[in-house]
């Protein structure tokens, strides 16, 4: 309805005037001058007496340089890889050796969810792609769980295994066996293969309705429940594991794994011993990051953005964890780090005839620019300028790639996107759901930090990657639809609250009149739809990707279904998102 566009209009006139935030390390002469050279450099004539400016509040950062800085930890030391390596022995002799199809299925299983698959991705493909060609003997033996499991690994790596191995589950009216409720761990494995869906598969569907009202009831049982197995189905609720990252899931699984009846020894103490190893790496990269943002002052000049930065480099963290993409992980951090800035500056701060200015900026991308933008604005352009022209410039000195036509094409095309939705509020325009989407899967932002990760993680370029990448088709346009419709679901009654463009839910329900409950359920159904479109995208069409970087591309949106999953886990820094950088990033885990 149309009230939701004037209401958010209206708020905005009526908004405080833009305060700096109030705390003892941004009350420095520096961010005085910086806010009074603001207000100050008002041209007469544009937009004169309306310098009102919004401000989202947002609260400072709870992770403090100091802190990070002070992080020690010992699994940096020799003796610990050593061991190991031992281990890690050990883990490959059992993998080899062992014989029975479903105990190797298993082992694989828990080798992904204890984070350690990546040092056995070679033996793991030798084990899969034979049994592509063997997948009959599940389902001879009627089992739930073993078929799920094997054409979730299968689906997972690549290789195709078709809807109709769960027919043999059903009744003759085409249903599925309602005495499978029996089994709640074929359930559950049920549940998880679902989601490795594409389209037009509707055993899957069935299967996912079937699993997900069978998880619910038993969940919600007083008696006959085996209280290790309910945690995971709720876990399982939750998120399915398709669409968790590997190291969040880490550090749950590894909990979860140590009660377990049937854990086995090694495989606990490696997973503990290599998470804290590569935290430990992580550690350093955060410490180095932190640095970096804090030379750039953004955080004193800029006072009306959001301070995210251990946030940030969580989320790359998530995207890509292995120590050897250490660039990639810190450099994800950095974009993120700056494109929440300027996100800010268009949702919150600039005024519109700035943020043209500022637009027209980046795409010329141009120091003689600068001389037209407001004073805030020349700090940000030249901060943005320099950032990623040094990014370019380590490209170019290691692998003789000279990309800054890509980047700074990626960072336009940004702005670009950030000022239609800027005209957008302006305006007080209501675009259709449609309309929205073709523009806001550019502003998530995901297309951006993608096209950087393509160098950070490829050793050869090639020309159909590139083209992809600059028409944003494929996997870059799914991921990041889904990636939007995440973010919105998340953060959009605060958006609407400090006046920003109306997000998917708003536009959804201007256009169709359907309340928002049922407007989110439209978009959670939109999001299941699209990840559809992207497991065909990611496993079973052609493309001219990496592995690594299409597990890059999913991984990106994947973190958005963890920080989204109970409201603004980014901005508002509640305590899932506290939670979660704790025990990724601080916090060894005892041995
Ligand atoms: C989006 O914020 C934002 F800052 C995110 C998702 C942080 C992490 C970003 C990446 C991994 C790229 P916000 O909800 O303000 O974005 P919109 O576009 O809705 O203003
Ligand atoms: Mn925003
Ligand atoms: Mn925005
Ligand atoms: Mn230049
Ligand atoms: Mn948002």
């Amino acid at each position: 309805s149309l009230s939701i566009c004037s209401f958010s209009t209206s708020l905005r006139t009526s908004m405080a005037p833009f305060s700096a935030r109030k705390s003892a390390n941004t009350s420095t002469g520096l961010v005085v001058r910086a806010v009074q050279s603001i207000e100050t450099t008002h041209e007469p004539g544009i937009n004169a007496g309306n310098i009102t400016r919004r401000s989202a509040e947002y609260k400072h950062t709870i992770w403090t340089f100091d802190d990070i800085q002070s992080l020690r930890n010992d699994y940096a030391g020799e003796s610990y890889k050593r061991r190991a390596n031992k281990l890690k022995e050990q883990v490959r002799v059992m993998l080899m050796e062992e014989a029975d199809q479903l105990a190797q299925l298993n082992l694989i299983d828990v080798l992904q969810r204890l984070g350690l698959s990546y040092h056995f991705e070679d033996q793991i493909q030798s084990i899969l792609k034979p049994m592509q060609y063997n997948i009959e003997w599940t389902i001879n033996d009627n089992n739930l769980y073993a078929t799920a499991l094997q054409f979730r690994l299968l689906r997972q790596h690549g290789y195709w295994i078709p809807q109709e191995v769960f027919n043999g589950f059903k009744d003759e009216a085409g249903k599925f066996k309602a005495s499978l409720s029996e089994d709640i761990e074929g359930i559950l494995s049920l549940y998880e293969a679902s989601y490795h869906s594409i389209e037009d598969e509707s055993v899957l569907d069935e299967a996912r309705d079937f699993t997900i009202k069978n998880l619910k009831e038993y969940i919600q049982q007083q008696h006959k429940k085996d209280e290790n197995l309910a945690i995971f189905a709720r876990h399982a609720l939750e998120l399915p594991l398709h669409w968790r990252t590997e190291r969040l899931e880490t550090r749950w699984f590894i909990n979860a794994y140590e009660k377990k009846k049937d854990m086995n020894h090694i495989l606990l103490e490696l997973a503990k011993l290599d998470f804290n190893i590569v935290q430990s790496v992580h550690q350093e990269d955060l410490k180095l990051e932190y640095r970096w943002w804090r030379s750039t002052g953004i955080v004193e000049r800029m006072t009306f953005a959001r301070d995210r930065l251990v946030e940030n480099f969580l989320w790359s963290t998530g995207m890509i964890f292995e120590p050897q993409f250490e660039f990639c992980r810190r450099m994800t951090s950095r974009n993120i780090s700056l494109l929440t800035t300027i996100d800010d500056m268009y949702d919150v701060f600039g005024r519109l005839d700035e943020l043209e200015l500022f637009t027209n900026a980046v795409e010329r991308w141009d120091v003689n620019t600068m001389d037209q933008l407001p004073d805030y604005m020349k700090f940000c352009f030249l901060a943005l300028h320099n950032s990623i022209n040094e990014m370019a410039f380590d490209v170019l000195k290691q692998n003789g790639f000279h990309i800054i036509k890509y980047l700074k094409k990626v960072w336009a095309d940004l702005c670009k996107a950030y000022l239609v939705e800027a005209k957008w509020y302006h305006s007080g325009y209501t675009p259709t759901l449609q309309e929205y989407i073709e523009n806001a899967w550019i502003t998530v932002t995901a297309p951006l930090i993608l096209m950087h990760v393509y160098f950070f993680v490829t050793n050869s370029i090639t020309e159909e990657a590139l083209q992809c990448l600059e028409e944003y088709r494929g996997i870059i346009r799914t991921t990041s639809i889904i990636f939007r419709l995440e973010d919105d679901l998340g953060t959009s009654s605060y958006e609407l609250k400090r006046g920003d463009v109306l997000k998917a839910v708003q536009c959804y329900m201007h256009e169709t009149g359907a309340s928002e409950e049922s407007a989110r359920e439209h978009i959670k159904f939109l999001i299941y739809e699209t990840w559809k479109k992207m497991n065909k995208e990611a496993y079973h069409a052609k493309s001219p990707f990496s592995k690594t970087f299409i597990r890059c591309a999913m991984d990106v949106t994947k973190m958005a279904h963890s920080f989204y999953l109970y409201g603004d886990g980014y901005g508002v820094q509640d305590c899932d998102t506290k939670e979660n950088i704790s025990a990724i990033l601080i916090r060894p885990i005892p041995i």
